[in-house]
């Protein structure tokens, strides 16, 4: 089956409004005719420079402009992160993802400490991923160099309800850097959060505009509103499975190869409900105790549950194997 990025929104609209067990057995047939379903991507993430942002992001813990008490820090040093990622390798992650509580990249000391840890985390042997904020074309190229891997960059919500979330830039910039990114021959990780307040209509507009982009993010985070006090959304109610369930095989339908990644909020979900997502198509979680500065489920109940599950990490593919591999890589 080839890759289509002509979906209209009411073909999507009619895949996400199936009843749940046909959408899962449809989009579980899917990930099995397109990937190899025993295999999930272990990622770790780490935030290299927390809190102070100046967006107003209405999710977000680190906005500078909201009270949540969370310790904020510069960035930290080089050799801090790669002992981390040292750890992260150990225990078997593949891909280490840097975030920073910035706007955007500035052409500064700090890019060029980045540089370094994207460069260092590469020769450690994982995939680096950052997530940073706005990219320009020349940074992007840049971090390509250095050895970036993927870049992460969310559109959040859909295009109609992002100005209700966010509103210190626009939907037109977030599709700019994901386009800087995909030129730059760096993946794209593209995605969004669920629980937000939005309606069905929003969260089938979202997935509408990521399958239509030129070509599909290699991967596609969906979270859960992970709901934080001092936030102007701390009294959202908290999605159920079924709803993460609903997205996870929408997307996995209609990006059939992408790397789905079920993502924050899976501290409230029992290992029965992940399962599902399993089913459904994810086949990428973040694990370690840490999301970027909220808990997730610990490393050795993550393990357990993917022996459980008969699910396996996945071997990592560093920068210099993509390229030497990427002849091959819709053939399995
Ligand atoms: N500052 C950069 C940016 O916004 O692109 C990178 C870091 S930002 C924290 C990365 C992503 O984390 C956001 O796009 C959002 O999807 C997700 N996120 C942040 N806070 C969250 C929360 N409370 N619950 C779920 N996801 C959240
Ligand atoms: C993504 O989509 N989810 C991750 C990662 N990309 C950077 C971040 C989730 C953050 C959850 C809230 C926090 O821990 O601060
Ligand atoms: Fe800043 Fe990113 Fe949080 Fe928005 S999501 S407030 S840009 S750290």
């Amino acid at each position: 089956m080839s890759l289509r990025n002509d979906w209209t929104f009411e073909e999507i609209q009619a895949i996400y409004h199936k009843p749940l067990l046909d959408l899962v057995y449809e989009a579980a047939t899917v990930h099995r005719n397109n990937n190899i379903a025993s295999d999930v991507q272990i990622c770790t993430l780490l935030s290299v420079k927390t809190g102070g942002c100046t967006e107003d992001c209405a999710y977000c813990p680190q906005a500078a402009r909201y009270n949540t008490g969370l310790k904020a820090h510069k960035l930290l040093d080089v050799d801090d992160v790669l002992s981390k990622a040292q750890e992260a390798k150990e225990n078997g992650s593949t891909r280490f993802c840097m975030g920073a509580a910035w706007r955007e990249m500035r052409d500064n000391r700090d890019f060029e400490k980045v540089l370094d840890m994207v460069k260092g985390v590469n020769q450690i042997g994982l995939e680096v991923c950052c997530t940073m904020g706005m990219l320009t074309e020349e940074q992007a190229v840049k971090l390509k160099e250095a050895g970036l891997s993927a870049y992460n960059h969310n559109l959040d919500t859909s295009e109609d309800y992002y100005d209700k979330i966010i509103t210190t830039r626009t939907y037109e910039d977030r599709l700019k850097t994901i386009g800087h990114v995909r030129k730059a021959g760096i993946s794209v990780c593209s995605g969004g959060i669920i629980g937000l307040g939005e309606d069905e209509t929003a969260r089938i507009g979202m997935i509408h505009t990521l399958a239509n982009l030129p070509q599909h993010p290699e991967s596609v985070p969906v979270n859960a509103l992970v709901p934080v006090e001092g936030t102007p959304l701390e009294e959202q109610k908290r999605v159920s499975a079924f709803e993460m369930v609903r997205m996870i095989a929408t997307v996995r339908i209609v990006m059939p190869k992408t790397q789905v990644r079920l993502s924050a909020g899976r501290l409230d979900m029992s290992v029965a409900e992940q399962a599902l997502c399993f089913m459904a198509g994810a086949n990428s979680i973040f694990a370690g105790d840490k999301l970027l500065t909220t808990p997730n489920p610990n490393y050795t109940d993550d393990m357990a549950m993917l022996d459980i599950l008969g699910l396996k990490p996945l071997e990592p593919v560093t920068v210099n194997e993509i390229q030497t591999t990427a002849v091959c890589h819709h053939e399995h």
